[in-house]
């Protein structure tokens, strides 16, 4: 079996990291990434299915082929080459290929492991890794609850307190918004509940020291160390201290090319 090499924006890091597969397998992501780049909503479930059927996994596939076309559109963006309509066209595009992942992700016949109730904070729309993260949470067998985005204090503390919550998952985007993650930590405080539920925070901007700093319990840099992240933060074992997600070095979705 010959394997070949492609190279993508790593979405985490925003490195260009090479990744490698079967010629087929590394031609149908290179196909679905240059979809999504295109934003081509009709293409690209037919086009996750082919990846499917190279056998790769749906992680893989999420990662190294949607993921890695809406980094690329977001990098425009970032360079002010790109605009908001053609970073919305992108993110349905990606959404449509997800669609196809999720059940695959997160099969509906798993046993609820804890309660999460999720949302992208106040004054925050970016909705889309909010979105994987809920997804690796129900693949592991948490009941979630998504919030959606622009979650006010107020509605996260009804939601935890009308599912009775294990854990609290905060996503924000935006240097502007990070700062709720804070608020709403002290709405919880307020509200006499903090004690009763963990916090996790995550989203590009946000880092594991501001996390720590704010009083979090726990923070990732991805949505799959993320749900380690929570598995820890309800094990008994779990001795009330910081848990730094990004040391968890959660399994590659695909081999790198490169060391
Ligand atoms: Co916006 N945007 N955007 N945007 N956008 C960014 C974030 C930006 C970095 C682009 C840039 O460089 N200029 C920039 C923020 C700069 C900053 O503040 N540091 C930015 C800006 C400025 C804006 C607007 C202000 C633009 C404007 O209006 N002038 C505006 C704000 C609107 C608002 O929120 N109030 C805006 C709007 C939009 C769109 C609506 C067009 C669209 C969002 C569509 C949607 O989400 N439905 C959009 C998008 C798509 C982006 C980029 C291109 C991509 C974000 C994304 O989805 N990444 C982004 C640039 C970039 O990142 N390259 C950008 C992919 C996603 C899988 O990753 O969300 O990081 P991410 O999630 C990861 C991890 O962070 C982690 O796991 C996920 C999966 O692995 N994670 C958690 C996330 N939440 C977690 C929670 C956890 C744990 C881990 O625990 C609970």
């Amino acid at each position: 079996m010959t394997l070949e090499t492609m190279q993508i924006i790593d979405p985490v890091t925003g490195d260009r990291v090479e990744i490698s597969g079967t010629s087929e397998q590394v031609a149908a992501l290179k196909e679905l990434s240059d979809l999504v780049e295109r934003g081509d909503a009709k293409k690209v479930p037919d086009a996750t299915q082919r990846a499917l059927d190279t056998g790769l996994e749906p992680l893989a596939i999420l990662i190294n082929g949607l993921q890695a076309g809406l980094a690329v559109v977001g990098e425009r963006f970032k360079r002010g080459v790109s605009f908001i309509p053609e970073v919305l066209v992108t993110a349905r595009a990606m959404n449509a290929g997800f669609a196809i992942l999720k059940p695959l992700i997160a099969p509906a016949d798993s046993k609820p492991q804890g309660i999460i109730v999720l949302g992208t904070v106040k004054g925050d729309l970016h909705d889309i890794g909010k979105g994987i993260v809920a997804t690796m949470f129900e693949g592991a067998g948490f009941e979630v609850h998504d919030l959606g985005v622009n979650v006010t204090p107020k509605t996260f503390i009804e939601k935890i307190v009308a599912v009775n919550a294990d854990i609290m998952g905060m996503s924000a985007l935006l240097s502007t918004t990070m700062m709720m993650h804070k608020t709403t930590i002290e709405a919880l405080r307020e509200a006499g509940i903090r004690d009763k539920v963990k916090v996790m925070c995550g989203g590009a901007p946000v880092t594991a020291k501001f996390a720590q700093e704010i009083g979090s319990d726990g923070w990732a840099p991805e949505a799959m160390s993320a749900v380690e992240v929570g598995k820890m933060l309800l094990s008994s074992s779990w001795d009330g201290k910081f848990i730094h997600g990004g040391t968890l070095k959660p399994k590659a979705a695909m081999p790198s090319a490169t060391a």
